[in-house]
């Protein structure tokens, strides 16, 4: 997969490991290796890694600022707002508004788009979700940002309906992980790429390069508690990787943290699978398509693996609400292909 902002020059492209650049010199060369590029793309990746700095700050203070708990609202998709999730949406809009190369975002905890700007340098729209896992946020478990950038593709004022894209038209997608420390994961759509923040320089330095998702890996991570609630095919597959068979090192072991960024990044380095299912509760499964499944689908396929609803791939389908819900399958080839047996 490649899209046309793809970094030129990639790892295992002959050129010497760049583990230890920063994540902005690393942006700056994907742009100078494009001769056409105009710098809007490198400012916009840039804004949201200052973003990331600045929410990261927020969070390894959060217990010590008062910003823990609920603000007492209830975001566009139902789920209570935690005061920490309203500061990282007030921030990535306020950092993406400020050059003028983000024409409109979309945001997990908001209901309608925001235009930020109308200037004919605002060629690029972008959606996140602020705080991925916000309930873990008041028992200092990790939690994360998401995003997915996407080219405006006209000179007009930006719609909800230019963000109803499939996610095979991202033109980049990443996610913060703020756990033991904090790492920056981002894909072109070529290499993906892990920077991980140093608080004494402030900068993130290139920690994981060329990430691929090992082929299998005997773990499974999943929602038990809603057992009940799932299909057949599901219920017999959780039944399997429980079995006892040596040989295929089954039973897998479970790890499940309840925020999709944690799961989705050891899943992405480690290999195994992840899984929100569609279920008898939630027939369109829980996770969003824009904010959740897209960038993370967009970053497992540059990586190697698989991201399917079980019956489709994540990046064909073709949104029709910016709050969509999908059920959500990433992870490795075999171990994805194992649950689609059982689903079939
Ligand atoms: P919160 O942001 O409400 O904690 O939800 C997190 C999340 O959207 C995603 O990060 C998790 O993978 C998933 O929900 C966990 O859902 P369950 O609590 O139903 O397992």
């Amino acid at each position: 997969m490649s899209s046309p902002s793809s970094f030129q020059s990639e790892p295992g492209d002959g050129n010497p490991s760049r583990v230890g650049t920063t994540l902005e010199t690393y942006i700056f060369e994907g742009m100078l290796g494009r001769p056409e590029a105009r710098g809007y793309f490198t400012s916009l990746l840039n804004q949201i890694a200052l973003a990331a700095k600045m929410v990261t700050s927020r969070v390894r203070r959060a217990g010590l600022a008062n910003v823990l708990g609920t603000t007492g609202d209830t975001n566009a998709t139902g789920d209570s707002v935690q005061k920490l999730d309203q500061e990282a949406h007030e921030t990535l809009l306020r950092v993406l508004g400020r050059r003028h190369h983000c024409a409109a975002a979309a945001s997990e905890e908001e209901e309608s788009i925001r235009v930020l700007s109308t200037a004919a340098s605002a060629s690029y729209l972008v959606v996140f979700d602020p705080l991925d896992g916000s309930s873990n946020i008041d028992v200092n478990i990790s939690i994360g940002t998401i995003f997915g950038v996407y080219r405006k593709m006209h000179d007009g004022v930006a719609t909800e309906q230019d963000f109803l894209r499939p996610g095979r038209e991202l033109q980049a997608a990443g996610y913060v992980i703020y756990g033991s420390s904090t790492q920056f994961v981002i894909t072109t759509g070529g290499a993906v790429h892990c920077f991980t923040y140093d608080p004494t320089v402030g900068e993130f330095l290139l920690s994981h390069e060329n990430i691929r998702v090992p082929e299998h890996h005997p773990t499974y991570s999943i929602n038990e508690g809603n057992a009940g609630r799932w299909t057949e095919g599901v219920k017999k597959w959780n039944a399997w990787v429980k079995g006892e068979a040596k040989a295929e090192k089954r039973p897998y072991s479970l790890r499940y943290v309840g925020t999709l960024v944690a799961d989705a990044h050891r899943t992405l380095l480690r290999g195994g699978i992840f899984a929100y299912p569609a279920d008898v509760k939630a027939p369109n499964g829980k996770l969003r398509l824009l904010y959740e499944a897209n960038p993370l689908s967009f970053i497992f396929e540059a990586a190697g693996g698989v991201g399917t609803t079980g019956k489709e791939r994540i990046l064909d389908i073709v949104p029709t609400g910016l709050h969509q819900r999908v059920p959500l399958i990433l992870g490795s080839t075999k171990n994805v292909a194992e649950l689609q047996k059982f689903h079939e």
